[in-house]
């Protein structure tokens, strides 16, 4: 099985959007299983598939398979895989790679199913002396209920520390919008010292204040998809709880961050807007942008400052769930710079300790305004409108 070669070309003669691949292997005992399973392992749907002897080397058996083309950016790690695990000689012969060819982007809010178990290993990414949680908890499409989850003695105790923690530093650390939402989460969602708020009950409440709603995920999504979520107003988030002996500050989303940090502002509906327009500007854009756009995210939803007043305050979910970084972030130790997209798109930035720059917006309205106008800069052929009314993205032409 160390002698297949593959060739790869976008079927013209079929339907659109789809994808087919020629490989061949050495006729061996479990060659194709083993071939087969690459695609399994990305969650790579085939739609059809046949055999040929190969024309080229009597040893050798062709394959033929169609997959549709949303699987094409995680084709090209299984087409890696075909040739590192299973041949060193490869040919591809065609295949679209033009340079403008927009990447797939969900159109539907249902089509968000397709990619909610396509879960980044994140935790390679840590220091090793930050304890990572992951989860194997189901798949929830959309439109189902989201399952309880029933935590045990020790996680409650953990989100008990941090809840109380963060309670005393919101009333001057956080930006009025989360000061406002808290009580009608205490209120409606059984946010409490000694309770764990469930994700159902919270996705209805944002629900009725902006139609934002919540979805499980086992883990971390890639940026592309996490963002294409916003700008259906769904936010992918995690239903596990940070390691206990580490409760001030964890790299990574748990339900803490989730629930603290995020949840309160999308019930405001400036801020809701401001996020989804981050989402719209990253569908379909190239990945120089999304990654670009991620950076945005980082440092405004994530870690942004405002002003109100005469003063800065916390509205950065990252701050806002962590009481290390929370008290941290508004002493005169990290640089302040304004929000300016452009500037902070480009900014570095270390995702395991707190942040040593944040940026300051002068509202939500101005911080919108800004990203607006960044997204028009982005190279596309279309421009995208969210109907809420359908729940779909309309796409108009600019051709
Ligand atoms: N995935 N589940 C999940 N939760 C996040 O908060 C998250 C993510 N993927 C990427 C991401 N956040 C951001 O850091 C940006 O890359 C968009
Ligand atoms: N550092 C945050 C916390 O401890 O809650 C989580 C940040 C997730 C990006
Ligand atoms: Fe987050």
């Amino acid at each position: 099985m160390d002698q297949g070669s593959m060739y790869l070309e976008e079927e013209t003669s079929n339907k659109p959007g789809v994808l087919s691949c020629i490989f061949s292997l050495k006729e061996e005992v479990g060659a194709l299983a083993k071939a087969l399973r690459l695609f399994e392992e990305k969650g790579i749907n085939l739609t059809h598939i046949e055999s040929r002897p190969s024309r080229m080397n009597k040893e050798e058996f062709e394959f033929f398979i169609s997959v549709d083309s949303t699987c094409s950016q995680v084709l090209d790690e299984v087409i890696d895989g075909l040739r590192t695990q299973i041949s060193g000689h490869v040919h591809e012969l065609s295949r679209n790679k033009q340079k403008d060819t927009v990447p797939w982007f969900p159109n539907d809010i249902q089509d968000l199913d397709r990619f909610a178990n396509q879960i980044l290993s994140y935790g390679s990414e840590l220091d090793a002396d930050h304890p990572v949680r992951t989860d194997s908890s189901i798949t929830v499409c959309f439109g189902q209920v989201i399952p309880r989850v029933e935590y045990t003695e020790a996680e409650k105790a953990t989100w008990g520390t941090v809840f109380k923690e963060l309670k005393t530093l919101y009333p001057t650390h956080a930006c009025r919008e989360h000061n406002r939402v808290f009580p009608l989460l205490e209120k409606y969602c059984g946010y409490r010292q000694d309770n764990i708020p469930q994700l159902e009950d919270i996705s209805r409440f944002l629900q009725s204040c902006t139609g934002f709603r919540l979805r499980p995920v086992a883990g971390l999504l890639s940026s592309r998809d996490f963002l294409a979520g916003l700008a259906f107003r769904v936010f992918h988030s995690t239903q596990y709880i940070r390691h206990g002996s580490r409760p001030m500050y964890t790299p990574e989303p748990d339900i803490c961050h989730e629930l603290l940090g995020h949840v309160p502002l999308f019930a405001d509906p400036s801020f809701a807007q401001f996020s989804q327009e981050i989402g719209l500007a990253s569908l379909g854009a190239p990945d120089e942008y999304i990654e670009k756009l991620a950076t945005v995210y980082w440092f405004t939803v994530e870690f942004g400052l405002c002003k109100q007043g005469s003063e800065i305050k916390a509205y950065g979910a990252g701050l806002l769930s962590s009481f290390g970084e929370l008290q941290y972030c508004l002493t005169d130790k990290p640089r302040i710079m304004p929000f300016d997209p452009e500037k902070t798109s480009m900014q570095k930035y270390p995702i395991t300790e707190f942040q040593p720059v944040y940026f300051v917006a002068d509202s939500f309205e101005d911080a919108k305004e800004k990203v607006r106008k960044f997204a028009a800069t982005i190279p596309r052929p279309f421009t995208v409108r969210y109907n809420a009314y359908t729940q779909s993205i309309e796409v108009l032409d600019n051709t």
